[in-house]
């Protein structure tokens, strides 16, 4: 009996490469869906990938199309020069929590006040992870970080940033969703909500974003499954995962 293929690796993805992230780190997840995406809607030549500074970065040694490495937290503007300037280019930001709600949080919300027409894929794992573990803007109260390690006190640290509903405040953006990858419905999903954001631009519909709730166990300090748990319980009670805005229709 003939052999049936039922599981490949996306074109996207170069072919030589194995993935560098930590066991457990779901970048590597992100990634292999954003590859499907742009498979499946045949894209590859036409994108640019503007990375944020951090392991969301690393993404430019496995994936196929162009990636463009942006100072930390300018991905928004960068992206907002490439598309306004080569209009036909499908543009995507990858970023970190500390990049898009930290150091580049005007950025952020100056593109997405303006409405640019490009998708922005929002990793939200609660920690800066490259640089080893400091707290982010996302980092949950009582949680552990090198530069909170009694844990995040709020009237030290102030509260977690939840950017889908800060940016939900602005009349522009057409689009903005909250998932995760901790189960296969939710990547699923996940990847239905990447399509959207990406879709909304090639139709031209303006500013979409996917905040999608990640893993970094290597600074959260924990294994692979430990940290799922931890996702579940506690991240996913801050950052409840839905659609927060969706005007596709109307633009
Ligand atoms: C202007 C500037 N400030 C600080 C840094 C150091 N730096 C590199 S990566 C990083 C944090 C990355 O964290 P995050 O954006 O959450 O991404 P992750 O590593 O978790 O994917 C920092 C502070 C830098 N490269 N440039
Ligand atoms: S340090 Fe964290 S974000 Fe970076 S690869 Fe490891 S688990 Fe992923």
């Amino acid at each position: 009996m003939a052999e049936k293929l039922v599981y490949t690796r996306t074109k996207t993805i170069q072919e030589d490469k194995v993935s560098g992230f930590c066991p457990g780190c779901m970048h590597g997840t992100v990634m292999k869906l954003i590859g499907e995406v742009i498979d499946e809607l045949g894209i590859i030549e036409k994108t640019a990938c503007v990375l944020g500074i951090g392991c969301c970065g690393l993404q430019m040694d496995y994936m196929a199309y162009d990636n463009i490495t942006s100072p930390h937290g300018r991905a928004c503007a960068v992206a907002t020069g490439i598309k306004r300037t080569n209009p036909d280019t499908f543009v995507f930001t990858y970023q970190g929590d500390g990049d898009l709600a930290s150091i580049g949080l005007a950025e952020t919300m100056s593109a997405a006040n303006r409405g640019e027409n490009i998708s922005v894929i929002f990793i939200n794992n609660g920690i800066y992870g490259m640089t080893g573990g400091q707290m982010a803007p996302t980092t949950l109260l009582g949680m552990k970080a090198t530069t909170a390690p009694k844990g995040r006190d709020p009237k030290e640290h102030g509260y977690p940033m939840h950017m889908c509903e800060i940016l939900d405040k602005l009349t522009a953006p057409v689009y903005l969703e909250r998932t995760s990858c901790n189960t296969p419905q939710n990547l699923m999903h996940t990847k239905s909500a990447i399509k959207k954001a990406f879709v909304n631009q090639l139709e031209g519909r303006g500013f979409s974003m996917v905040e999608i709730v990640t893993t970094c166990p290597t600074n959260w300090g924990m294994d692979a499954l430990g940290a799922l748990d931890y996702l579940e319980k506690n991240m996913l009670a801050e950052f409840p995962l839905g659609l927060i805005r969706d005007r596709t229709k109307e633009a």
